[in-house]
C-alpha cells in the first residue's frame, strides 16, 4: 500500500480524499494555493505545500511545481481528483515518468476517452449501444452534408475534443449542415485548440442517465449501477440520484455487463463512468467516457456502500478486485446529491465572500460533503461549488422528504447559495413523480420567472 500521497486539488474533493487515506492509514500531502492558506484541506492534511499564486494556471494547474512538491514531500502516489489536472494524459504521463504513481487509468486510456470520436469507434467496435454517427472525424463542411443524409435528420455536430457542450450544433434542416458545421468548427479550434468535429443522430429530450465502473490492474472491471443526471444547467449537473427511475435491475445488469467486458479488453483501471443518452423508447446510448472520480460519487457510495475514494487507492497500489469490494455489489434504497453552489439561486452569478453563520444538517440518512465554516472565506478564483448534501432513504419517496428537511436545516449566512433553489425543485410535481429528462430546468426556471412576474 502507498505510505504516502499527494492531493493534487483543494476545496470538498480534497477532504474527500484526504478522510480515504486516514481511514486507509495513508499520509496526506496538501498543495494549496496563496488564496487557500486558511482552507480545511490545508488544515486536515499531514504536511501541506504552498505552490503559488491564486489562478489555476499558476498552482493548481502548474504541472512542474506541482510535480516538484510531490518530489519534495517525497510522495508514492498524486490523487488528482476531478478538474483540474484529473484528465490530463500528459500530466498522468510526467508522473509515471517521475516513479509517481498516478491515481487514475493509463495515460493512454485517458487520451484515447478525451479524443470522443476515438472512445465512440473503441466502444462501438466492443458492442456498446450506439447512436448512428459519423465514422470517424469529419475533414470537410460537405461530407457534413453526406453524414447528416446518411444518418438522416434531426443531427448533432460535435467537437472531438469538447465536452461542457462547446463545439455543439444541433441541425434540423439540410441547407443549415454547412453553416452550423463550419461555426462548430471554429468555436471548438477556439476552445481546444483542434477543431475537429463529428456527428451524430439527435436525441431529442434525452435522459443522462451514467455508470460507474471500477478496474483492477488483474482485468477486472465491475459496474456499480447508474446515476440519473438529467437535473442540469447550461451542462452544470444541479442534482443527482441512483437509482434511476428509468433504469430496471435487467438494464442495470445487461450494461454493466457490457461495460465490464469492454472496458476490461481495453485494458482499463482505477475508477471511470460511462455516460449515456436515454430516448423516449428507455433505449441507452453511449456518448462519452470520463476518466476520473466524479462529482456526484457519493451517491453511488450511498446505494452501494462501495468507498469510491478508498477503493481507487487500493485499486491503484495493485490489489485485486475482490480484495477492495466486499463481495457482489448490491443496491440498496435511494440517494440523492444536491450541489450547493456560492451563486445567487435567481441569476447563477458567482458569491464569493465570507461565511458568516454555517449550520450544517445532520440526522439519519444525512452526508455532508464540504470545506466550507464559518468565517470561512469563499476565494472567487474557483468552482463555484462549496458543498454537497447527499441523503440516502429507503426509496425515492424518503430520500425526497429526507433531503427537503436537510435543505430546511442547512443554514449559510454571508454569500448566496443556490439551497433556495434545490428547495424549490424538490418540491415541483413532476420532479416528485420523475418527470423529467435533460430539458427539466429550463422550463423550471420559466415558470419561477413567470410567478415572480
Ligand atoms: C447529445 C444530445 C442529443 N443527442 N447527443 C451535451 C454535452 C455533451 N457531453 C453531450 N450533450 C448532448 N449530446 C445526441 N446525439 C443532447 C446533449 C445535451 C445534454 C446531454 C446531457 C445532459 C444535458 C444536456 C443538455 C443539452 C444537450
Amino acid at each position: 500500500m502507498f505510505r504516502k500521497i499527494l492531493i493534487a486539488n483543494r476545496g470538498e474533493i480534497a477532504l474527500r480524499v484526504i478522510c480515504a487515506c486516514k481511514e486507509l492509514g495513508i499520509r496526506a500531502v496538501a498543495i494549496y494555493s496563496e488564496a487557500d492558506r486558511n482552507s480545511l484541506h490545508v488544515r486536515f492534511a499531514d504536511e501541506a505545500i504552498c505552490i503559488g499564486p491564486p489562478p489555476t494556471a499558476k498552482s493548481y494547474l502548474n504541472i512542474p511545481a506541482v510535480i516538484s512538491a510531490a518530489e519534495i514531500a517525497n510522495v508514492d502516489a498524486i490523487h488528482p481528483g476531478y478538474g483540474l489536472l484529473s484528465e490530463n494524459a500528459n500530466f498522468a504521463e510526467v508522473c509515471e515518468t517521475s516513479g509517481i504513481k498516478f491515481i487514475g487509468p493509463p495515460p493512454e486510456l485517458i487520451r484515447l476517452m478525451g479524443e470522443k470520436e476515438k472512445a465512440r469507434g473503441a466502444m462501438k467496435k466492443a458492442g456498446v449501444p450506439m447512436l448512428p454517427g459519423s465514422d470517424g472525424i469529419i475533414a470537410l463542411a460537405e461530407e457534413a452534408v453526406e453524414w447528416a443524409r446518411t444518418i438522416g435528420l434531426p443531427v448533432i455536430i460535435k467537437a472531438s475534443a469538447g465536452g461542457g457542450g462547446r463545439g455543439m450544433r444541433i441541425v434540423r434542416k439540410e441547407e443549415d449542415v454547412i453553416p452550423l458545421f463550419k461555426a462548430a468548427e471554429a468555436e471548438a479550434a477556439a476552445a481546444f485548440g483542434n477543431g475537429s468535429l463529428y456527428m451524430e443522430k439527435l436525441v431529442e429530450h434525452p435522459r443522462h442517465i451514467e455508470f460507474q465502473v471500477l478496474g483492477d490492474m488483474y482485468g477486472n472491471v465491475v459496474s456499480l449501477g447508474e446515476r440519473e443526471c438529467s437535473i442540469q444547467r447550461r451542462h452544470q449537473k444541479l442534482l443527482e440520484e441512483s437509482p434511476s427511475t428509468q433504469v430496471t435491475p435487467e438494464l442495470r445488469e445487461r450494461i454493466g455487463g457490457i461495460l465490464s467486458k469492454t472496458l476490461s479488453g481495453l485494458g482499463y483501471t482505477n475508477a471511470g463512468t460511462v455516460e449515456f443518452l436515454m430516448d423516449e423508447k428507455r433505449d441507452l446510448y453511449f456518448i462519452e467516457m470520463n476518466t476520473r472520480i466524479q462529482v456526484e460519487h457519493p451517491v453511488t457510495e450511498m446505494v452501494t456502500d462501495v468507498d469510491l475514494v478508498k477503493s481507487q487507492l487500493l485499486l491503484a497500489a495493485g490489489e485485486r478486485m475482490e480484495a477492495v469490494l466486499n463481495g457482489p455489489v448490491i443496491h440498496r434504497g435511494h440517494a440523492i446529491e444536491c450541489r450547493i453552489n456560492a451563486e445567487n439561486p435567481d441569476t447563477f452569478v458567482p458569491s464569493a465572500g465570507k461565511i458568516k453563520t454555517f449550520h450544517p444538517p445532520g440526522g439519519t440518512g444525512v452526508r455532508l460533503d464540504t470545506a466550507a465554516y464559518a468565517e470561512g472565506v469563499i476565494p472567487p478564483y474557483y468552482d463555484s461549488l462549496i458543498a454537497k448534501l447527499v441523503v440516502r432513504g429507503k426509496d425515492r419517496s424518503e430520500a425526497i422528504s429526507r433531503m427537503s428537511r436537510a435543505l430546511d436545516m442547512f443554514i449559510i449566512e454571508g454569500i448566496f447559495t443556490t439551497i433556495p433553489l434545490h428547495k424549490r425543485i424538490l418540491a415541483d410535481p413532476d420532479f416528485r413523480a420523475g418527470r423529467f429528462d435533460t430539458t427539466f430546468i429550463e422550463r423550471f426556471l420559466a415558470k419561477g420567472k413567470e410567478a415572480k412576474a
